[in-house]
């Protein structure tokens, strides 16, 4: 791809916008990267610029001379800003478009829309383990355009969200993992249908040479994959499987090309994986078909304590645990995280509204939940969705929050912060969210 004297505008100056627009510039292209935001709020994030990238504050307009257009994850393709680029016939793509025309490593792309994360994460700790170079990032946190300056490695192991995949056509991996579709971002998206397009687009470029994996418990994944040519790896937490990754009687279990037995025992693997295994499963059927050696692979789900924010373990306190699942930002999420324990749960949740049908968790906190307390911006759609049906209480602060939760838990109850919203009301990202959890958790009298 020759960049050389190329005009191209890059649209938001966070993670993604800083690596594209450097990377750009690096390689002689003639790089403007604009932002809503103004310069006082961006200035830090701005000093990350090369110094031949010119910064427009305040405003998205691409420059008018722009024969490229980059988009942030955070750019929704259908912004009016973008109305005259599209009009002029100017190519709009996204980073991960860009990425993809010049990667030359094998691709793995894990989406879905929980366990995203734990998935790439634990992925990328297999192929090291066993020998091969690997380099993780996407959604997760490095962009795909950062890993092509590091290192030269055989495998690229990236976390694809749907806003990644707007003006994405050409992102091809050798592996694609669909982990589970479940509403989410319809504040941006028009429907389920379209969100679900977006995530299964990750293998429309594959052929017969790639792999497929799908959750076979997924009603939604469950369907998919039947015009795709590559060869479709299943797996499942309820039923044994002729040709996949399976778990019976507590035991994982694959059966894939060479390999037909047990994988690793449910009560061995760490506290924050054992109530994660949908996620370890397309894991385990990632590292057998790269001939990963077994033993390797146990070695990772042996020492493998999961990642922060998700179902993450904080401490216990007068015999109630303490978890933060910050990351759970939608429903699906959340439903999953409830069900993930067998003991009273005292619910911490809400937040910003995602355009989120919490109706769908009635049924499940019905079942799973003692109490709840209520959060953020939510709080009302929360109380007219229950509808008198459930009891909660409510705080304007985090703080109150687990303070209520407290005084509610008894042991061996489960005190859960899985907030089935974004973040933004109240904190800066979902990361600040579980921060400040922790911090409030952890310095709990008793
Ligand atoms: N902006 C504009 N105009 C717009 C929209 C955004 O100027 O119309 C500006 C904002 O003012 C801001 C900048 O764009 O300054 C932020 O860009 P961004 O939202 O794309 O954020 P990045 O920092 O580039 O982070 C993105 C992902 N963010 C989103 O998808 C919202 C990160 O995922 C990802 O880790 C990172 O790229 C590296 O790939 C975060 C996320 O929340 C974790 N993802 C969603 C999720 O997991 O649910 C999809």
């Amino acid at each position: 791809m020759d960049l050389k004297n190329k005009i191209i505008s890059v649209i938001g100056l966070g993670k993604t916008g800083i690596a594209t627009a450097n990377f750009l510039s690096l390689r002689g292209a003639k790089v403007s990267i604009m932002d809503n935001k103004s310069r006082d709020q961006l200035s830090e994030l701005a000093s990350q610029l090369l110094p031949d990238v010119n910064v427009v504050y305040k405003g998205c307009e691409p420059h008018p001379d722009s024969e490229m257009v980059v988009i942030s994850p955070g750019v929704d393709i259908g912004s009016s800003f973008l109305e005259s680029s599209r009009q002029n016939g100017v190519e709009i793509i996204s980073e991960i478009e860009l990425a993809s025309r010049i990667n030359n490593a094998s691709l793995i792309g894990i989406t879905g829309t929980n366990g995203k994360s734990t998935c790439t994460s634990l992925i990328g700790e297999i192929l090291k383990e066993g020998g091969k170079s690997a380099a993780v990032g996407g959604n997760l946190g490095t962009p795909f355009v950062s890993l092509l300056d590091q290192e030269q490695v055989e495998y690229r192991v990236l976390e694809i969200s749907s806003f990644q995949m707007e003006a994405t056509h050409s992102f091809h991996p050798k592996i694609a993992i669909v982990l589970n579709i479940t509403p989410d971002h319809l504040d941006r998206h028009e429907s389920f249908e379209q969100y679900a397009k977006l995530k299964e687009k990750i293998y429309s470029n594959q052929t017969k040479e790639d792999f497929l994996i799908l959750n076979q418990d997924d009603p939604v994944t469950h369907a998919l994959g039947k015009n795709c040519p590559a060869k479709q790896i299943r797996f499942s937490l309820k039923s044994s499987l002729e040709y996949g990754v399976y778990v019976q009687n507590g035991k994982i279990f694959a059966n894939i090309d060479e390999f037909e037995g047990e994988i690793f025992t449910l009560s061995s693997l760490s506290r924050g994986l054992r109530w994660q295994v949908e996620n370890i499963l397309p894991a385990v059927a990632t590292a057998l078909l790269l001939g990963i050696p077994l033993q390797s692979i146990q070695n990772i789900l042996g020492s493998f304590t999961g990642l922060e924010h998700r179902l993450e373990w904080v401490c216990n306190r007068d015999g109630v645990d303490f978890i933060n699942d910050s990351k759970g930002t939608n429903v699906g999420s959340v439903c999953k995280s409830l069900s993930t324990f067998d003991r009273p749960i005292i619910l911490i949740a809400g937040g910003k509204d995602k355009n989120a049908d919490f109706s769908d968790l009635k049924n499940i906190m019905k079942k799973k939940v003692k109490h709840l307390v209520l959060i953020g911006e939510t709080r009302p759609k929360f109380k007219s969705v229950l509808n008198g049906s459930f009891g909660y209480e409510e705080s304007d602060s985090l703080e109150g929050a687990v303070k209520l939760a407290k005084e509610k838990a008894e042991k061996g109850d489960v005190v859960l912060l899985s907030p089935a919203c974004a973040s933004f009301d109240m904190f800066k990202d979902y990361i600040d969210r579980g921060n400040q959890f922790k911090s409030i958790v952890n310095n709990l009298k008793g």
